[in-house]
C-alpha cells in the first residue's frame, strides 16, 4: 500500500475523551471512529488488524477440529423466551420491535439460537461431538461503555458451542478450547492467563476467563508468579487427545490464579509469599461448561446408544476479538506509540522515502516494494511528499514492527537502514538484505 493513496487520519493532539492509551492511540493512528457511544466504525488501518486477529481465531479453531458458521445479529425473542433468559437478561440486551410487532433483539451471545438449529438437525449420539462457532458482531447495551474498543456496546466476538453425549466428553471440549484459546493468544504475542471466574448470565458450574495482564485492566486478579512462566510455544497438540488437552489443562491450572469474583484468601496464602502477586487485567476470552443447562430447558436431546433420549451436554467458549485490539496495544506499546507484535501487524514492513522525487530513492523504494510483494508481504511505503521527522512520527504511531528507511545518502554506499520498532535498533545494509531479513522474521511464524 502506497500511504499517498491510503486512508490514515492519524491525530497530531490526545483525544480528550481517551482515557487509556490503546483507546488514545488507536484514535491517534486512524483505526476507529466513534459512531455513538460504545460503537464504532473500523477505519482501514484498524480493519486490517482486526481481520488479521479474526484471520488467527479461525485458523486455531479450526485446528483443534471446530466447525465455522454464520449466525445473525438479530434474533427471534421467542427463543430466549424458551431458556428463560428473556428476562433474566435485563436491560444490556437491546430488544427490538419489527414491523409486525414481534419482538427482537440484537444478539449479546448465541447459546439459544445454537441450541434451536440443533436440535432442528442432530438428533443422533452418532453426529457428535460438534462443536460449532462463528465470529460476529454482539451488542450488549451497557451502562458505562469506555476505553474504547475494550467496553464497546457493539463488538466483534468469536463464539463457539459444543455439543457432547455426556459430562466427560463435553469437559473434554472444555479442555480443548483452553488449549486452543492458549495457541491462539500466544499467536497474538500475548500473554493470557486463564483464570477460574464467576459465569454470571452464561451460567454453568466450569468457568475460566482468559486475562492479560495489564494497569487498565477492569477485573483485579491474584496469582502465582509461576503461571507467567508457562508457555504453549511450538509443542505439537493432538485435539482428540483426551489425556493429553488434559494434561495442558492441569499445568495450567494448578498455579494459583483467581479473579476477585472467586478469589480465595486461604488458597492464596498457600501460594509461596514471594511467588503472590495482585495485578489488574484485562479479560480477552471465556469459556463455560454448563451441562444440560440449555438443552433441558430448549429440549435439545439425542438418542444415546441404549436408545434413550438424553438432553446433550454443552458448553460455550467466547474470545473478545475487537477488545484483543485494545488488550495488545495496552501490552505493547511506548511513549512513541504501538508496537505490533508481528502475528497481527496491520502491514509487514514500513519503508519511509527521505526524498521523495529524488530518481533514486524513488526508484530503491519502488523496487523494495516490489521485491517485499513478491514474497506474499504487505509494506506500507510512505511516499507522501513530508518532512522525514513527520513520516518517522507517523510510523512510530502506527507500529509496525519493521521499517526501511531509503536516502540519498546510504543508497551512494548501497545501503538502506532497518530499524526494529521494538528495540529501536537500526542497522544498514543493502537493500536485498533488508528484504531477507524482513522475510525471514515472518517466515518464522507459524
Ligand atoms: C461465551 C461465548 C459469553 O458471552 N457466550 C458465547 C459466552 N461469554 S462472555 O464472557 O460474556 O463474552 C466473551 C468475551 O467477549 C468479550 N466481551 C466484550 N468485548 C468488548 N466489549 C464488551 N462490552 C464485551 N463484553 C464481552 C470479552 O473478551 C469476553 O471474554
Amino acid at each position: 500500500m502506497r500511504l499517498s493513496r491510503y486512508f490514515l487520519p492519524v491525530l497530531k493532539e490526545n483525544p480528550s475523551e481517551a482515557q487509556i492509551v490503546s483507546h488514545r492511540y488507536m484514535l491517534r493512528a486512524g483505526m476507529i471512529k466513534q459512531s455513538a457511544a460504545g460503537i464504532y466504525s473500523w477505519l482501514p488501518l484498524g480493519f486490517r488488524v482486526l481481520k488479521n486477529i479474526e484471520q488467527i481465531v479461525h485458523e486455531e479453531q479450526q485446528r483443534a477440529g471446530h466447525v465455522p458458521m454464520l449466525m445473525p445479529t438479530l434474533q427471534s425473542a421467542d427463543l430466549w423466551r424458551e431458556s428463560g433468559r428473556y428476562d433474566d437478561y435485563g436491560e444490556e440486551m437491546l430488544r427490538i420491535t419489527d414491523r409486525h410487532g414481534r419482538d427482537m433483539l440484537y444478539g449479546p451471545t448465541n447459546e439459544e439460537l445454537i441450541t434451536d438449529i440443533f436440535r432442528s438437525h442432530v438428533g443422533s449420539y452418532k453426529d457428535l461431538p460438534l462443536t460449532l462457532y462463528h465470529i460476529q458482531w454482539k451488542f450488549r447495551d451497557e451502562i458505562r461503555p469506555r476505553f474504547g474498543v475494550m467496553r464497546g456496546r457493539e463488538f466483534y466476538m468469536k463464539d463457539g458451542y459444543n455439543f457432547d453425549i455426556d459430562r466427560d466428553a463435553a469437559i473434554h471440549a472444555y479442555n480443548r478450547h483452553m488449549v486452543s484459546y492458549l495457541r491462539t493468544y500466544e499467536r497474538m504475542g500475548l500473554q493470557a492467563i486463564p483464570m477460574r471466574a464467576d459465569s454470571g448470565p452464561i451460567g454453568g458450574e466450569d468457568t475460566h476467563e482468559f486475562l492479560v495482564l495489564a494497569d487498565t485492566g477492569e477485573s483485579e486478579v491474584f496469582y502465582d508468579s509461576a503461571i507467567t512462566d508457562l508457555r504453549m510455544g511450538e509443542r505439537k497438540v493432538n485435539y482428540d487427545s483426551w489425556d493429553e488437552c488434559a494434561a495442558i489443562v492441569k499445568e495450567w491450572t494448578t498455579p494459583y490464579a483467581r479473579t476477585d469474583e472467586t478469589h480465595d484468601g486461604d488458597l492464596f496464602a498457600k501460594v509461596p509469599q514471594e511467588r503472590q502477586r495482585t495485578s489488574r487485567g484485562i479479560e480477552v476470552g471465556q469459556i463455560f461448561y454448563f451441562g444440560t443447562k440449555y438443552s433441558e430447558t430448549m429440549d435439545a436431546r439425542v438418542v444415546n446408544d441404549k436408545g434413550e433420549r438424553v438432553p446433550v451436554h454443552m458448553g460455550s467458549h467466547g474470545i473478545g476479538v475487537s477488545r484483543l485490539l485494545g488488550a495488545i496495544i495496552e501490552a505493547s506499546h511506548d511513549d512513541k506509540g504501538i508496537i505490533w507484535p508481528e502475528g497481527v501487524t496491520p502491514f509487514h514492513c514500513g519503508i519511509v522515502n527521505l526524498k521523495q522525487g529524488d530518481a533514486e530513492a524513488d526508484a530503491a523504494c519502488e523496487a523494495l516494494y516490489a521485491s517485499l510483494s513478491a514474497l506474499g508481504l504487505d509494506p506500507l511505503y510512505d511516499d507522501r511528499n513530508e518532512r522525514a521527522g513527520g513520516k518517522f512520527a507517523t510510523m512510530d504511531l502506527i507500529g509496525l514492527p519493521w521499517r526501511i528507511t531509503v536516502g540519498p545518502r546510504g543508497l551512494k554506499n548501497g545501503v538502506v537502514e532497518l530499524t526494529s520498532r521494538r528495540t529501536g535498533e537500526s542497522e544498514e545494509m543493502t537493500p536485498e538484505m533488508a528484504v531477507e531479513k524482513v522475510a525471514a522474521v515472518y517466515a518464522a511464524l507459524r
